[in-house]
Order: structure tokens, then C-alpha cells, then sequence
């Protein structure tokens, strides 16, 4: 097998080889077995009932045994895809919303309230007068407001109000604006049960209101609530890749989606006793590194270390250097199991909600949470002294994160007068072509880390500011896109701007659930004024071009459903069905301003992203 065939990163490809040579199956071997269905990939697979399952061709006669067409089926499964996405975002942010109440109620020791300015934000936004409240008893409102919102049954969710004038008109319009956020995810799933919804449009605009309970919802939901517990992010400087790993250290490595109980293991790594415990079996101390969004969630606020993304995460127990990796829930391999028990480490699944078979589960429960952080690093420590057949490969790079919507505002306008004017005007007076939103997972049936890399460094290069999100980001910054150093690789323009302020052509803006903050710094552009009325008429594109998760379905569909044009790279879920694809990669456009397109050739990629910028520069006056 040739490693390089799957990954230009040198740290993967040495733990391609090191499992390969000691017989260790990972996802990079699996995925050489498993060839994909034809039509299972592109969408026109349909098992939701047993008159079936029925294969369907597109050839404008082929029916299941219901009568259901091809594009019926590809846009039921579409927005199945779309419900399970928003389900795991906005269950994360419910978890997320449980601990801030029981934070504030004083009932989850290790947690507090941190961030009373986007405290007081969020409960304006939520219609809570903050005046004369202290925090715990705002923040407990705060949280009972936001659960209410999962359960509402009619009516509008609240952050929809966030999103500029025009753009609510749109969604007014189309009658899709979320009722709450558990509601339209029911919905979707009874639609698109056996003989319910088989108009494709139809599905699909329930599909977009699905997808912004998600965005507007849950997923800000998430992000908001977990600044005010741990903080709104600033510029931090880190380290990425599997280098990260200490030889000396007991390393722990936390891995999945909700940062609760990693931040509870950072303080528990901070324990006089159990450093004295790690001293005592020879290791100098406790390190933590993440992978996945766990990790681009502590790395955005706390500077932990990156392990690694995605694909990387049996990797990272096959260097033999892991004592302990702790997983919650989303993106996490079944495979592990099977690779942590080849070495000495122990996998801990920790939510209520996801175990693997013959793991060892340790359930967070954040009455004592802090009591199962310590058990953790107390178990990781005692694996320390079985460790064997180690090999940490030296790769890791410096990176800059912490750019949340609210820092771009200070970064690019100064402390002083913190508004999105400057990059505003950086984009009219075309320095800055436009901006694209760089996010999404990485996947095995492409050369992983790659296709980012490569897209990347063409958009730069043409002066068009990235924003990264997600395992995009890691991937990113192991390439160093991620150090204001890379602006040598930008267009002069872009490269002038982030030269005078000293930041990265390449912005890193968090987790999945932080796609939210991006939402945010479009509104923040059509606010500041001068570049048209709503999202859609911004220089603005987004693409997952390593995309593979549920997840980054829903994440597309809502912003192509709030005026962002979305690529997707790999394979799309819609070619199955002509009529549907037509709609989808064009048609949407009439109903939202944007649409979706799929190319799996970076570089074209690329070219369709600034071809779409220049675009809408055009139509703004602004081309130059
Ligand atoms: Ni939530 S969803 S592989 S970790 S980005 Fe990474 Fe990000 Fe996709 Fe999963
Ligand atoms: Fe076949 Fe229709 Fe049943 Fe789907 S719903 S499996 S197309 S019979």
C-alpha cells in the first residue's frame, strides 16, 4: 500500500506505514476494500420501507414499488441527511444549554460562568432583559429560554432575528422559517417516511427550514453557550499534527464534539496529586492534545495542541504514545476499539449517548464531572509504564486560532473602533476579492489534507481572505496556512492587509458548531453597509471540499438556504437524479439567492469560488 497515494502529511503517512507494517487495520486500509454503491452515492437508494428496498435508474420511468421516482427518493434521502446533521448539532448544543443551567444553579462543579459580555448579548437576543440580574441567575434564564426553544411548537427561534432584514423577508416568504428547533427535525423525518412528502421542491424547502434550525439554531445555540461558559475566543498560538505527542509526557488525547468534559480534564490535569502520580511513574507530566472539533474547541480557546483531524485519529493511537483518549460523541471511528487494543491505550467513551463495543465507558455526568476527569488522567497515568512500540513522528506546525466573528471585528478595526468597516472597505477597494469559507470534514477517497491545501493556497493567491472551520482548519494549518507568515503566499492585496495587521490570510474560526460565527460575520458584513442588503449579494462563497458527514449536509444546506453559494468536493448525493441535481445546483437560486454546486478537482474549485466572487462583485459595482 502506498501511503503517499493517501495523504501529502508526512506524520499520516508514517502511521499509514507503522499500522500496515504491524498488521493494525485502519480506515485507510478499509477504505481500499469497500467500493461505493452507485447508487447509494448518488442518492437514488432507497430502503425507507420493505415493498422494497428499491434501486431506481433515472430514466424518467423507473419507479420503486410506491411509484416513488428518482428524484423523490434522492431528495428524501437529502433531507434525511439534512435532519441527522441538524439532530447531532443542535443534541450537542442541549447538552451544551443542561450545564449551563446546572452552572448557573451552582449544581456543576468546574463549570462557571465566564463571558458576562456575550452573556448579556445572548439574553438580549433571546428577548431577557439582563438589567439588574447577576449572572448565574441570567445565565440560568438564559438557558431555560434556549431549552424552551428545542420544545417550541409555533412561532419563530430567536437567533433567526440576528440574520439581516432582507434576508428573514426571504425565508418569510417561503414560509420557512424554524418553529423550533426539535419540531422541524420530526418533521423532516415524517416527511420523508414512506408515502408522506414526494414533491422534491416541497421536501427540500422543509429540507432548508431543517437545516436553519440548525445554523440560526442549534449550532449557534452551541457556540454562543459555550463562549459564555468557557470564554469568546482570541488570537491563540498553538501547535498542530501528531507531533504534538510528548514522548515524556502521558499524553491523553480528547477526541469528538462536546468541550465539557475536556475542559474539565484541563483542570484536572492541573492536580498537584496527579502530577506527582505522573512523576511517580516516570513521565515529567500530563499533556492533552485534541482531535476533531473537541479539538479546534479547547484550541480556540485554551491553545491546546492538535493532534490531528479526522482521519487521523486511529493514527494517533497506533504511535503507541497514547495512554488515554477520551471520546464523546459525532466522528468517532468504530475502528478505534480495534486499534487501541494493539497498543496499552484506553479508550474511554463518556456520553450517555454513544458507546463502542468492549470500550471502557466512563459516563460524564456533570454533577461530578470534574470526579470523572480525574479517574481519567488517573487511569491514563497508570497505562504510562505499559507503553511499547513507540514511534511519534516529528511533524508539527505553528498555528494562529481564535478568530471568532467578534475578533475579526477588533483584529481588523483595532480595539478603539472594533467594526467590520475596514475589511468592508478592504473588499470594495478590491484588496480583499472577496471571502470563502474553507470547512468540513476529510475523507479517505480523496488524498486527504490535499484538496484543502491546494484550494487554499489558490484562493489566497488571488487575494480572497479564507475563513476555516472544522477538520478544513486542522488540515490548513498543518500545511502552515495558519501563521501570518503565509501571507507570502497571497495576492499583493490580501497580502497588504494582513501584513498591516498581522494576521494569517487564513483565519481559523473554530468547531463544526462554530460555522454559526460565520453566519455571524456575514450579517456583521451587510451590516457595516456598502456591500449590498442580504448575505446573498456579498462576495461571499463557501465549500466543504473533503466533506463526508451528515453533519456537513446541513451545514451547507443552511448557508446555501442563507444566501451563501456552497461547493462540495468527493461525491454528491443528488447526481442520481437529474431533475433534482438541476435543482439543486441551480434552481435554489430562485427561491434563496444561492445554490449548490459539486467539483472535486480543487483547483476548479477554486476557479468556480472566484469566479462566484467576481460575480457578485460585478453586480455590486465593485469589479475592478
Ligand atoms: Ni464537527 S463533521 S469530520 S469533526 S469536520 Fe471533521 Fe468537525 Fe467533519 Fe467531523
Ligand atoms: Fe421502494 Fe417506495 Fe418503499 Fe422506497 S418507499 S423502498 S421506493 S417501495
Amino acid at each position: 500500500m502506498k501511503a503517499e497515494a493517501f495523504t501529502s502529511c508526512k506524520a499520516t503517512q508514517a502511521m499509514i506505514e507503522k499500522t500496515t507494517r504491524e498488521g493494525v487495520t485502519t480506515v485507510f486500509h478499509r477504505v481500499q476494500e469497500k467500493k461505493t454503491c452507485p447508487f447509494g452515492s448518488g442518492g437514488t437508494c432507497c430502503r425507507l420501507c420493505y415493498m422494497g428496498p428499491c434501486r431506481v435508474k433515472d430514466d424518467g420511468q423507473d419507479a420503486g414499488v410506491c411509484g416513488a421516482t428518482a428524484e423523490t427518493i434522492a431528495a428524501r434521502n437529502f433531507c434525511r441527511m439534512i435532519a441527522a446533521g441538524a439532530a447531532a448539532h443542535s443534541d450537542h448544543a442541549r447538552e451544551v444549554a443542561l450545564v449551563l443551567l446546572a452552572a448557573a444553579r451552582g449544581e456543576a462543579p468546574g463549570f462557571e460562568i465566564k463571558d458576562e459580555e456575550k452573556l448579556w448579548a445572548v439574553a438580549q437576543d433571546l428577548g431577557i432583559d439582563p438589567v439588574g440580574k447577576n449572572k448565574n441567575r441570567l445565565a440560568e434564564e438564559v438557558a431555560l429560554k434556549v431549552l424552551a426553544e428545542f420544545g417550541q411548537q409555533e412561532g419563530e427561534i430567536s437567533f433567526i432575528r440576528r440574520a439581516p432584514q432582507k434576508r428573514q423577508e426571504v425565508w418569510q416568504k417561503l414560509g420557512i422559517i424554524p418553529r423550533g428547533i426539535d419540531r422541524e427535525i420530526v418533521e423532516m423525518l415524517h416527511r420523508t417516511h414512506m408515502g408522506v412528502d414526494q414533491e422534491y421542491v416541497h421536501l427540500l424547502l422543509h429540507g432548508m427550514r431543517t437545516a436553519l434550525a440548525d445554523g440560526w439554531g442549534g449550532s449557534m445555540i452551541a457556540t454562543e453557550l459555550q463562549d459564555i461558559l468557557f470564554g469568546t475566543p482570541v488570537p491563540i498560538r498553538a501547535k498542530v499534527n501528531l507531533g504534538v505527542l510528548k514522548p515524556d509526557h502521558v499524553n491523553i488525547i480528547v477526541h469528538g464534539h462536546e468541550p465539557l468534559l475536556p475542559e474539565l480534564i484541563l483542570l484536572a490535569v492541573k492536580d498537584e496529586e496527579l502530577l506527582a502520580q505522573a512523576r511517580a511513574v516516570g513521565a515529567k507530566g500530563i499533556n492533552v492534545a485534541g482531535i476533531c472539533c473537541t479539538a479546534n474547541e479547547i484550541l480556540m480557546r485554551k491553545g491546546v495542541p492538535v493532534a490531528g483531524s479526522v482521519l487521523q485519529q486511529e493514527l494517533a493511537i497506533a504511535t503507541g504514545a497514547v495512554e488515554a483518549m477520551v471520546v464523546d460523541v459525532q466522528c468517532i471511528m468504530q475502528g478505534l476499539g480495534q486499534v487501541a487494543r494493539c497498543y496499552h491505550t484506553e479508550l474511554f467513551t463518556t456520553s450517555s449517548r454513544a458507546r463502542l463495543p468492549g470500550v471502557t465507558h466512563l459516563e460524564f455526568d456533570h454533577h461530578r464531572g470534574l470526579e470523572v476527569a480525574k479517574e481519567i488522567v488517573r487511569r491514563a497515568i497508570a497505562r504510562f509504564p505499559q507503553r511499547r512500540k513507540v514511534e511519534i513522528p516529528a511533524e508539527e506546525m505553528d498555528l494562529i486560532a481564535g478568530f471568532s466573528h467578534e475578533t475579526i471585528k477588533y483584529i481588523l478595526g483595532g480595539r478603539f473602533r472594533a467594526s467590520y468597516r475596514p475589511l468592508n472597505d478592504n473588499i470594495i477597494n478590491g484588496r480583499i476579492r472577496g471571502v470563502a469559507a474553507v470547512v468540513g470534514c476529510s475523507n479517505p477517497r480523496v488524498r486527504f489534507g490535499d484538496l484543502h491545501a491546494t484550494l487554499v493556497r489558490e484562493l489566497i493567491a488571488n487575494d480572497v481572505l479564507v475563513l476555516v472551520t472544522g477538520c478544513a482548519a486542522i488540515n490548513c494549518a498543518k500545511e502552515g496556512l495558519l501563521i501570518p507568515e503565509a501571507a507570502e503566499m497571497a495576492g499583493s492585496g490580501l497580502r497588504e492587509v494582513c501584513e498591516a495587521v498581522g494576521m494569517p490570510p487564513v483565519l481559523h474560526c473554530g468547531s463544526c458548531v462554530d460555522n454559526s460565527r460565520l453566519l455571524m460575520a456575514a450579517t456583521e458584513i451587510v451590516k457595516e453597509g456598502g456591500l449590498g442588503e442580504d448575505i446573498s449579494e456579498v462576495p461571499l462563497c463557501g465549500c466543504a471540499p473533503e466533506w463526508m458527514s451528515e453533519k456537513a449536509i446541513a451545514i451547507g444546506q443552511y448557508f446555501v438556504a442563507s444566501g451563501v453559494t456552497v461547493g462540495f468536493g468527493v461525491a454528491f448525493p443528488t447526481t442520481g437524479s437529474a431533475k433534482l441535481s438541476e435543482f439543486v445546483f441551480g434552481g435554489m437560486n430562485e427561491y434563496v439567492g444561492a445554490h449548490w454546486f459539486h467539483e472535486p478537482d480543487p483547483v476548479a474549485m477554486a476557479r468556480t469560488i472566484i469566479a462566484h466572487i467576481d460575480a457578485k462583485r460585478k453586480a455590486l459595482g465593485i469589479d475592478v
